[in-house]
């Protein structure tokens, strides 16, 4: 796994203007309308925040305002930072609209961009719609292969995307051991700043290794940052199932924990206040 990274890192991706607490309060609970507003007034009193362009195209698309949602996300996809969800969500929107071909444009347009989770399009409602056309396959087929000549040697078996921006999903990741006893090695993945009500509560993954499947996911307390540091713990209670190890710093929020992880129930065997 990696190791922590310094203090001067961990300020470069501390809380981003665009995660207004009030907006992600309003998704949370499904009102995209006024979660719309909330970041409409946020675009217009910060034109360059990528996150706040983003979040109001996922809103508008949410409040099933198509058009304006396009319109939005086509203007979130000019900024580097957001470009790959902004993408994915144009790709959304098309195949809402049963626009297939374009549909299929956005999801190549995404992928160049930086988003990699095959697993979770295939699972998405939004894009309900491609799942029966060959194009949709065929392009993950296309675009992981393109994949391979990058990495000298590398296959590029599996690949997750974290669910929200900012969340800084894959700041580490590792092997967790054997977690559902199938004979092959699993992954944990920590993504530190998952926010609730825009508090970093942070969230660990646990992927089957064999199928890329999600296995377990745990999301922190308030403020503790779950997943800033992730390991295989080994079996600690022995019941076959490898363990978890994650450390939860809670940087400014109080004591730091660790804590092990069951790797069959993804319960927590043992907290290590700091
Ligand atoms: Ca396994
Ligand atoms: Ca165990």
């Amino acid at each position: 796994m990696h190791r922590m990274r310094s203090v001067v890192v961990l300020m470069l991706v501390l809380p981003v203007a665009g995660q207004s607490r009030e907006g992600m309060a309003l998704l949370q609970k499904g009102k995209f309308k006024q979660a719309a507003k909330v970041y409409r007034a946020l675009t217009e009193a910060h034109p360059n925040n990528a996150h706040a362009w983003y979040y109001l195209g996922y809103s508008l698309q949410g409040a099933k305002r198509y058009h304006e949602a396009l319109k939005v996300l086509l203007k979130a996809s000019t900024f580097p930072p957001v470009a790959h969800h902004a993408n994915y969500s144009i790709a959304c929107v098309h195949a809402l609209q049963g626009r297939r071909e374009e549909a299929i444009a956005w999801l190549a347009k995404a992928w160049h961009a930086g988003y990699r989770d095959i697993a979770g399009a295939r699972r998405d409602r939004n894009l309900a719609s491609l799942r029966k056309d060959p194009r949709f396959e065929a392009l993950w087929k296309r675009l992981v292969a393109e994949l391979e000549p990058f990495r000298d040697g590398t296959k590029v078996l599996h690949a997750w995307m974290g669910e929200h921006p900012g969340a800084q999903f894959g700041w580490v990741a590792g092997n967790a051991g054997d977690v559902d006893r199938d004979g092959v090695n699993d992954v944990v993945v920590g993504a530190p700043y998952v926010r609730v009500r825009g508090v970093p509560h942070g969230k660990i993954y646990v992927y089957s290794g064999k199928s890329g499947r999600k296995l377990i996911e745990k999301v922190g307390t308030a403020g503790e940052q779950l997943g800033y540091a992730v390991d295989g713990a080994g079996d600690v209670n022995g019941d076959g199932h490898a363990d978890i190890l994650a450390g939860a710093p809670a940087t400014g929020y109080g004591p730091g924990r660790v804590y092990v992880l069951s790797g069959k129930t993804g319960a927590v065997l043992a907290p290590n206040a700091g």
